[in-house]
């Protein structure tokens, strides 16, 4: 007899960043995850996580209403069902409840880890197995201070941590964001590259005076400068600068990369998760990129380790990732909720070993910070 899906339990739990997290839409003091439990009749638990940022800021879903409509909508689609057919599963979701990606993200996420746990596999082995055991890992400086972020980047650099950096623009005029990425780009030198991610506050005039600007101080990669929306400027935007486009919150799942790419669109993609709706949908996007000759990246929505985790495990299936990885969500916060960390060294982080995520959970950690 196959196990079913007993319980689904879903936490907020509130932890607080290393300091304050600028980007062009909000400025973050702390970073809310909603962890999942899931159970199934055999006892075994698969954890899950969804994060968003700032609230509503970034997009539609919040902590809040992952919570809400998880317990509401989600969980009941699955609990009495087999736990080990994941596709079933996966279906069953799409086919009851719209949008929802991160909330979807976080379940599939528990399911995978569960179904390791069940197989004694890790979450990559699931997913056909791992390319890369040793992920490159770039930091973002958005402490809002040029001065800050230069002291951040050569500390993160001496100590072998970072050797990419991404700054978060947008939130000022562009003149003055140009200002503060040509110095820090000035002060690092060959020794590091440097992107931007504009979060999509440029329109497309903007976009084509900063990216101007951007590409003669040596940027290498300019992510999302335009609304989500603007598929066609993206592509011109493309097709117009040397500096490649990396296409983020516009490209959220296979169908947005399919659109890009057939319209002409050449950069990359930044691959999340919580954007798919889990591993297995950040995969099609993934592997429809590389049939069309696009680049990817891997990206966060700053999740905590369980996110984090999960996202490498996808990550490492690829055989290539042309623009490295941004996982470094649980760098950026205070704390932790699981028992090991993940082991972050040599400019990257190591894959951890499973079963499933390979993460187990620290409960005093998690109890504290659990919102009550
Ligand atoms: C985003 O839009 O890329 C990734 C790194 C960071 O600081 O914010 C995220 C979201
Ligand atoms: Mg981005």
């Amino acid at each position: 007899m196959s196990s079913t899906i007993d319980t689904i339990e879903t936490l907020l739990v509130d932890l607080p960043t290393i300091r304050p997290h600028q980007l062009s839409m909000t400025t973050m003091a702390r970073q809310t995850l909603v962890v999942v439990r899931l159970r199934d009749s055999e006892g075994i638990e698969g954890l899950g996580e969804g994060t968003t940022i700032g609230g509503l800021a970034y997009g539609p879903e919040s902590p809040e209403s992952i919570k809400r409509n998880i317990d509401t909508y989600l969980a009941p689609l699955l609990i009495g069902q087999p736990a080990n057919n994941l596709n079933a599963l996966r279906t069953q979701l799409a086919r009851h409840a719209r949008g929802n990606a991160i909330a979807k993200s976080a379940l599939e996420t528990a399911l995978l880890d569960a179904q390791g746990k069940r197989l004694g596999l890790s979450m990559a082995e699931l997913l056909g197995g791992a390319q890369q055991i040793h992920l490159p890992v770039l930091w973002t400086l958005a402490s809002g201070d040029t001065a800050k972020d230069i002291d951040e980047a050569f500390q993160r650099l001496n100590d072998r941590c970072h050797c990419d950096f991404k700054l978060k623009i947008g939130a000022n005029p562009v003149a003055q964001d140009v200002a503060h990425v040509a110095a820090i780009k000035a002060a690092l030198g060959d020794r590091a590259g440097v992107r931007v991610d504009v979060n999509q506050a440029w329109d497309e005039a903007s976009a084509v005076r900063g990216i101007a600007a951007l590409q003669d101080a040596g940027i290498e990669l300019i992510e999302q400068p335009i609304p989500a929306r603007e598929h066609a400027g993206l592509i011109r935007l493309a097709n117009r600068f040397r500096v490649p486009m990396l296409a983020d919150e516009s490209v959220a799942d296979a169908r947005d990369g399919f659109d890009l790419a057939a319209g002409g669109f050449s950069g990359a993609f930044a691959l999340k998760i919580a954007k798919s709706g889990g591993l297995q949908g950040a995969l099609e996007l993934a592997h429809l990129a590389q049939t069309a000759g696009i680049g990817l990246y891997g990206g966060t929505l700053l999740e905590g380790t369980i996110g984090t985790a999960a996202s490498l495990h996808a990550w490492a299936t690829l055989p290539e990732l042309a623009w490295g990885t941004e996982m470094f969500g649980p760098l950026l916060l205070e704390d932790d909720i699981v028992a090991e960390p993940l082991a972050y060294r040599d400019f990257g982080v190591e894959l951890p070993c499973g079963p499933g995520l390979g993460v187990t959970l620290d409960e005093d950690k998690l109890a504290h910070y659990s919102r009550k």
